[in-house]
């Protein structure tokens, strides 16, 4: 009996040496699509992605198109399958869109992980759906994150008045869900707040602002906006500014840029709230990692949020959160 006992200990002692060795001699390949190449939030995800490629030995893959559009991104997502990565990670530009494309990926029998954004509802591997087939989401709680806005923007305004929410495009889960946040938690505890039509942007800042100055023409008493992502909200406050109502009319920022910086010193901006993108792609490339070398990951990992405003933006705590251009 101790013999076979040893035997077996050997054994599972002689694999777990085998094991990582084995893992290490293939040297895997993991392609990032963002959502867009010119954009800090992907910019700053993408070297938190680096650093996590680098710590493991893993040749990361950068691919995206110039703009937020499935349009554009399709074809790139295409060439990346064409090349066989051994695993995908991708911010898709649209939840229906990008299914169909994605399962092709899946097909061929690339590992898919979506960062930021999701396909269908975001949760995945419940064998419900047609879409569900990614392995894992990793991104902020974008609910959440409106909710954050909408208290935010609310003690900004003194609990009062009109504003409305500067959105990208309907279908890009993130933007929608922060939308959707904001309203949940202005028409919960928020009665004195009146939320306009939304306008959309289709992610041009120019076209943020001058929707800005076209709601304030409409409504003279607006008090604040919320821009649901970093080019809503860098056109928002250039629309408040070019209008000459900054400080009137209240801007809270989704994003963080390093732009945002000055923006919340002069006051154009109350509140920023920035995502950490840089976890997001750090987490991405580990849980590939961990995937193809056998093991199991979390079908979801949530990552954090900082609120920066004029008290603290100087706290290099608060700042190190900016994103990288
Ligand atoms: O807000 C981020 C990202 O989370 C969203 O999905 C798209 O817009 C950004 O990239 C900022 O421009």
């Amino acid at each position: 009996k101790k013999i076979v006992a040893a035997l077996a200990a050997l054994a599972i002692g002689a694999t777990a040496l085998i094991a990582p060795a084995q893992a290490q001699d293939k040297k895997y390949t993991i392609a990032l699509v963002p959502g867009l190449t010119t954009d800090g939030f992907y910019i700053t995800m993408r070297k938190g992605a680096q650093a996590a490629a680098d710590a493991l030995g893993v040749t990361l893959v950068f691919q995206g198109a110039p703009d937020f559009n499935p349009v554009t991104q399709v074809p790139v997502l295409d060439a990346v399958i064409a090349k066989k990565p051994d695993a995908i990670l991708i911010a898709p530009t649209d939840k229906v869109q990008l299914v169909e494309p994605l399962r092709k990926a899946n097909d061929a029998g690339i590992p898919v992980i979506t960062v930021d954004t999701f396909i269908g509802s975001g949760v995945y591997q419940t064998g419900a759906g047609d879409a569900d087939f990614p392995l894992s989401y990793i991104a902020s709680d974008n609910i959440l994150g409106g909710e954050i806005a909408a208290r935010a923007l609310a003690t900004a305004i003194g609990d009062k008045g009109k504003v409305y929410v500067s959105n990208v495009k309907p279908g890009i889960s993130t933007t929608d869900q922060r939308e959707v946040g904001f309203k949940k938690e202005m028409a919960a505890n928020h009665p004195g707040i009146t939320v306009l039509e939304t306008q959309f942007n289709d992610n041009d800042a120019n076209k943020a602002a001058s929707q800005l100055q076209a709601v304030f023409a409409r409504n003279p008493d607006l008090v604040g906006v919320f821009g649901a992502n970093l080019f809503s909200a860098l056109g928002a406050a250039n629309g408040v500014q070019q209008a000459g109502q900054t400080g009137t009319v209240k801007v809270v920022a989704f994003d963080a840029p390093t732009s945002i910086v000055d923006n919340i010193n002069t006051g154009l901006v109350d509140v920023a709230i920035a995502q950490h993108p840089a976890e997001i792609g750090y987490f991405g490339v580990v849980s590939a990692y961990a995937h193809l070398t056998g093991n199991s990951i979390p079908v979801s990992i949530g990552t954090g949020f900082t609120i920066m405003d004029k008290s603290n933006i100087a706290d290099p705590n608060i700042s190190k959160y900016l994103y990288s251009e």
